[in-house]
């Protein structure tokens, strides 16, 4: 290895990773700005830290054993010489679904219809990124099939405290308000959509990004089966996505649908975490009757006072006690490290 770049991974996929190598260097070298292909150096498997897409890493290669693929691509030759991971730069955190890392946004996507939007999944979804300080933004797409169950999403969570946008990709409609967002919130940060499959996160980012064409698919008994249309979380620079964006370092993520059996697998943090990761509980705690209230029923809970008052929607209490109650029951030992 006599070469290093640094770059950032944007896919996996059974240990072969795609980097995006930085274009200016103090010290140039060929591969400066090109996309690359390889694998990781087999200490990492030992360490037990695993490349995510959205990591920074240094890239170490031989000029010489470097091969051209049939896509053009610079790629490590057949016995993996030539060209490696050497390096995870520091990150600011690592999620296990989407299995990413150095996430800032995560546009958290349901359907108002086909499929049902399943509130307690979406919650979830924002208590994790909430534990992670990643901003949870609400896509609620397919407004155009039954708009009122939109609006009324759109109302609970813009009163939850979440920037929350109606879409329909069928009738073109919200879709220059997510493009407004991004431009103004994501433009050097990376975001990534997340979301059940089948709810349109492909569909949108065709939208979103014409130069885009992401396979999407209808829904079928391949999805009732649990296959999903996106099978893996690749990250694209707005750089590339949108010609007037030519300076902007951000980078945009599709990743594969989750069924809820993703989700009860892993421990994401501690029972006592879970109260901070909801922002509209957050006028109430600390001023429950009992220092050491729960919020899932006791007397004199402020908590519950505001969801009886209609100030926290009853829907978010009740995914509360539904994550609670997840997290109650993990023992310690079952428990993924965070730097997985
Ligand atoms: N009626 C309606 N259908 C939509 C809309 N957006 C997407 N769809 C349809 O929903 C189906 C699923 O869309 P995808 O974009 O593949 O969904 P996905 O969330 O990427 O699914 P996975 O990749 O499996 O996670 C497709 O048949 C789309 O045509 C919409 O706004 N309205
Ligand atoms: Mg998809
Ligand atoms: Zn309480």
């Amino acid at each position: 290895m006599n070469q290093q770049s640094r770059g950032k991974i944007i896919q996996g996929v059974g240990g072969l990773y795609t980097i995006r190598l930085e274009a200016e260097t103090d010290t140039p070298t060929p591969l400066d700005g090109k996309t690359i292909s390889c694998r990781a150096r087999g200490v990492f498997r030992h360490e037990g830290t695993t490349p995510l897409p959205g990591d920074n890493v240094v890239v170490g290669y031989d000029d010489s054993a470097l091969k051209i693929d049939e896509h053009g691509i610079p790629t490590a030759a057949d016995d993996g010489s030539g060209i490696r991971i050497e390096d995870i730069l520091p990150r600011r955190n690592a999620l296990i679904r989407p299995p990413m890392a150095n996430l800032e946004v995560l546009f958290v996507s349901m359907a108002a219809a086909k499929p049902a939007p399943l509130l307690p999944t979406v919650d979830k979804l924002i208590s994790i990124a909430e534990h992670n300080h990643i901003e949870p933004v609400i896509i609620i797409g397919k407004a155009d099939l039954d708009p009122t169950r939109a609006a009324e999403l759109q109302a609970l969570y813009a009163k939850a405290g979440f920037a929350s946008f109606v879409v329909s990709c069928e009738k073109n409609e919200g879709i220059d308000a997510v493009e407004q967002y991004i431009r103004q919130n994501v433009k050097d940060k990376i975001a990534a959509f997340a979301g059940t499959s089948g709810v349109g996160k492909s569909t949108l980012m065709n939208r979103l990004f014409p130069s885009l064409s992401r396979m999407t698919g209808e829904i079928s008994q391949k999805n009732a089966r649990g296959r999903h249309t996106t099978r893996e979380v690749t990250l694209f620079a707005l750089s590339d996505l949108w010609p007037d964006c030519q300076n902007a370092q951000g980078y945009i993520a599709d990743t594969p649908g989750f069924s809820l059996l993703d989700f009860t697998r892993f421990d994401f943090f501690e029972k006592d975490d879970l109260p901070a990761t909801m922002r509209d509980f957050a006028p109430y705690l600390g001023k429950c009757r009992w220092a050491d209230c729960t919020h899932l029923k006791e007397e004199g809970c402020a908590v519950l006072e505001a969801v009886r008052r209609g100030d926290i929607a009853s829907s978010r209490h009740e995914s509360f006690v539904s994550i609670y109650n997840d997290l109650k029951d993990k023992h310690p030992w079952t428990k993924v490290p965070s730097h997985h």
